[in-house]
């Protein structure tokens, strides 16, 4: 294990105070080709997905086991390709795991779908088999942006998942289209008969919210409520708390603009929508932070974190806490990584474990794993 020591970089700007050296260890452990996700397992290993289509099984160490074989095929290109994993929770007893990933369709179209299959592991290697097709994003468009495809499982074990707009924006207030959605499922793909529109039938049986934009990470805090981290037009980042059955409001409001300059009425124009808790930017300045993944952590290594929100940064180059008080959600500390951040989870004894995305700067497609501690661990 390589212990590293990234160049500390004293900013201040916008009234953040950036550098992590005083705040936590940054161990790197190993690097992947366009890393985009990782689940932790109960045993403490962990898959690491990465974007063009494989899988990885690894150890604690930072160790690859070996490749996780059955993938399908993925629509790579562009934000597309392999995507997020979910654990069931009850893996112990079915082994059962959802997989995320950008499909191609007819006529150059393509969508996110999300599998639930059956990981099995032994000594020498581990496949995915039993396949089985439990959602995907209607309709397929052309493209290669906005899938989001975040997983998450509630305490009372139904899967949600985060739908992006694919860049098309209406759809987000379509019910006939499922972008632009968070979707409730049962763990088997059925639709829950309590949401929000299920009387509706259709696409909108299944949206249990509305109005989002490229909502990238989704998790759930200690109190049961789900929170999504969502990628904003230009300086429009948002974090919400997500209801049942509430609209968000994009495209029609959003506190960014649109990256060809024209406005976006400001959410407070349209007291109807849910405005964000939390929000960066206002269309012209930084500090934005590109999110794309988000945890709410419950461990306790980090013994003042606990119940903090982490935003995972891509342009900001950052990982960001986010303190809760009730509904309310604020940033308070933002630590610079120097390099774009794709993913951040908590692993079981409660380090926190990021990859990076791949340095597009760089003469490399490679992104490194971190596993964060604190100095006095
Ligand atoms: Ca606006």
């Amino acid at each position: 294990m390589k212990k590293i020591t990234l160049t500390f970089i004293l900013l201040i700007t916008m009234g953040h105070s950036y550098g992590h050296e005083d705040k936590f260890l940054v161990e790197e452990l190993a690097s992947f080709d366009q890393p985009w996700s990782m689940a932790f397992l109960p045993d403490g290993n962990f898959l690491v997905t990465e974007k063009p289509g494989k899988m990885f099984l690894m150890n604690q160490a930072g160790e690859t086991l070996y490749e996780i074989t059955g993938v399908p095929e993925v629509a790579y290109g562009g934000q597309g390709g392999l995507g997020d994993v979910a654990i069931h929770p009850d893996f112990n007893e079915n082994k059962t795991v959802y997989v995320s990933f950008a499909e191609e369709g007819e006529n150059d179209t393509r969508g996110a779908v999300v599998i639930k299959a059956t990981l099995n592991l032994s000594e020498e290697g581990g496949a995915l088999t039993n396949l089985e097709y439990i959602w995907r994003q209607v309709p397929k468009v052309t493209g290669r942006g906005h899938y989001a495809h975040r997983m998450a499982f509630s305490e009372d074990g139904y899967l949600f998942i985060s739908s992006g707009d694919r860049q098309k924006f209406d759809p987000a207030q379509d019910m006939t289209s499922s972008m632009g959605k968070i979707i409730r499922l049962n763990d088997d793909g059925s639709i829950p008969a309590d949401n929000p529109f299920y009387n509706d039938g259709g696409v909108a049986a299944e949206v249990w919210s509305l109005g989002h934009r490229n909502p990238l990470g989704i998790d759930f805090d200690a109190d049961g409520k789900l929170w999504n981290i969502e990628m904003g037009p230009r300086g429009g980042d948002e974090l919400n708390l997500v209801l049942k059955g509430e609209d968000y409001g994009y495209p029609t409001v959003s506190n960014g603009i649109h990256y060809n300059g024209s406005n976006i009425p400001n959410h407070d124009t349209r007291p109807e929508f849910e405005e964000p808790k939390e929000w960066w930017g206002d269309g012209y300045s930084i500090p934005v932070i590109s999110p794309s993944s988000f945890v709410i952590y419950q461990g306790d290594l980090f013994d003042d974190w606990q119940g903090n929100g982490f935003i995972s940064g891509l342009s900001s180059e950052s990982l960001i806490r986010v303190q809760f008080d009730g509904d309310s959600a604020k940033e308070i500390e933002r630590f610079d990584m120097g390099r774009r951040i794709r993913s951040v989870e908590e692993g079981p004894d409660g380090a926190l474990w990021l990859l990076e995305d791949y340095p597009r700067r760089q003469d490399t497609s490679k992104g490194r794993l971190l596993r964060l501690t604190p100095h006095s661990h």
